[in-house]
C-alpha cells in the first residue's frame, strides 16, 4: 500500500490489498481528517473496522461505496452510497474521519500512479499543467508503471513525419505511435524521470536499454533532450560516441533540420529524432525486415545489432 498524506485537509492512497478469496479493487481516495461530510447519501451499511485504512479498504471492495466515514473511538465504520467532492460539504467534527473514492484518472500524473495490479492499457493521465492525455501504461514490463512514448512492431503507421505530427502525437495509443514532443515535455516536467527502450528484432531476440534521467524541454528550444545513466543489455546508442550523442541536442524532423551535422540527419535516417551527428539509435526510422535501403535509414540500434532492422521498439518512461 501507498500512502501519500496531505495532512491536516486531506490523505490521498491506493489500495491494493487481499482479503480472503474475494477480489479486491483498487481505488484512490481523498481522506478528510476530523471532518464528516454534510450529506453522504444512503447509508447502506455499518462495520466495526480497526483503522481508517480498513474501513478505506471495505468501501473499495463495496461497488456501492462512494464514501464513509470511520470514527476513531468507537471504530465505526459506515458507508454511504453518494458522496460530494466540494469542500463546503465538510463539517468539522473531531475524531471523524471521512473517506471519499476519487476518480482514478483525477489523480494520474503517470502511469506510476496506478495501483500495482492494474491491467497494461489506455488510461487518460492528467498532467499538473491540466493536460489530459491518453496514454498507454505498460504494467507487466519491470515492475510496470511506465508510460508509453513510443511503440512499433508492426510497420501499420508511418513515423516519417513533419514536425506537427511529432509536436501533438500520432498513431494510435493502443497500437502504434508517438505521444507526442508536447506530452513528452508536459509529463517528464513534473517529476524526475528515467527512460527504458525495449528491443526486438525479427529473430525474437530482445535486449534493452535504461537511462536513468530522462527529459525534454519546450517547443521554443525545439524540445532540447536531457538523458544520461545508461545501462541495459542493448549498448548505449544515446550517449556513447561523441559525434552521435543526442543528450542536449534538439529534435529534427523532415521539415526541420535542428541537427548538428553538415547535412540533414533525417535523409540518411529516415524518423526524426534528438540528431546530433546523426543518431546510434533510429527507433523512428522506415519499418521493414529486409526492403530498408540503405540500411541506415532502418529501425536500428547500433550498439545492439548494428543497423539490422528491428521488429519491436518500446520507449517509455517511469518516474526515478
Ligand atoms: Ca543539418
Amino acid at each position: 500500500m501507498i500512502c501519500k498524506t496531505h495532512f491536516p485537509i486531506a490523505a490521498c492512497m491506493f489500495l491494493s490489498l487481499c482479503a480472503g478469496t474475494r477480489t479486491v479493487k483498487s481505488q484512490n481516495f481523498k481522506i478528510h481528517l476530523n471532518t464528516q461530510l454534510k450529506e453522504n447519501g444512503t447509508h447502506f451499511m455499518k462495520k466495526t473496522e480497526l483503522t481508517l485504512y480498513s474501513c478505506a479498504t471495505v468501501c473499495a471492495n463495496e461497488e456501492d461505496c462512494c464514501s464513509a466515514s470511520f470514527k476513531t473511538e468507537s471504530r465505526q465504520c459506515d458507508l454511504f452510497s453518494s458522496c460530494d467532492t466540494t469542500e463546503d460539504q465538510l463539517l468539522e467534527i473531531a475524531g471523524v474521519h471521512t473517506i471519499q473514492k476519487t476518480p482514478l484518472s483525477a489523480s494520474l500524473a503517470d502511469c506510476s500512479f496506478l495501483p500495482p495490479d492494474s491491467s497494461s492499457g489506455v488510461y487518460t493521465i492528467k498532467t499538473k499543467t491540466g493536460m489530459n492525455i491518453d496514454v498507454f501504461c505498460e504494467m507487466g514490463i519491470d515492475n510496470g508503471g511506465w508510460t508509453l512514448i513510443q511503440r512499433r512492431f508492426d510497420g501499420s503507421t508511418g513515423f516519417d513525419r513533419v514536425w506537427h505530427g511529432y509536436k501533438t502525437g500520432f498513431g494510435k495509443v493502443d497500437g502504434e505511435h508517438w505521444l507526442g514532443n508536447d506530452h513528452i515535455y508536459a509529463i517528464t516536467q513534473q517529476r524526475s524521470y528515467k527512460v527504458r527502450f525495449d528491443l526486438e528484432d525479427f529473430r525474437g531476440q530482445t535486449a534493452y536499454a535504461i537511462y536513468t534521467s530522462f527529459s525534454i524541454n519546450n517547443e521554443e528550444t525545439n524540445y532540447t533532450l536531457s538523458i544520461n545513466g545508461f545501462s541495459g543489455n542493448a549498448g548505449d546508442s544515446i550517449t556513447s560516441t561523441a559525434a552521435a550523442d543526442n543528450n542536449g541536442m534538439m529534435f529534427s524532423t523532415r521539415d526541420r533540420d535542428n541537427d548538428a551535422s553538415a547535412i540533414d540527419c533525417v535523409n540518411v535516417k529516415g524518423g526524426a529524432w534528438w540528431f546530433k551527428d546523426c543518431s546510434r539509435a533510429n527507433i523512428n526510422g522506415y519499418y521493414g525486415e529486409n526492403a530498408i535501403r540503405p540500411s541506415s535509414l532502418s529501425v536500428h540500434w547500433k550498439s545492439w545489432l548494428d543497423e539490422t532492422p528491428l521488429k519491436i521498439t518500446i520507449m517509455m518512461i517511469k518516474p526515478n
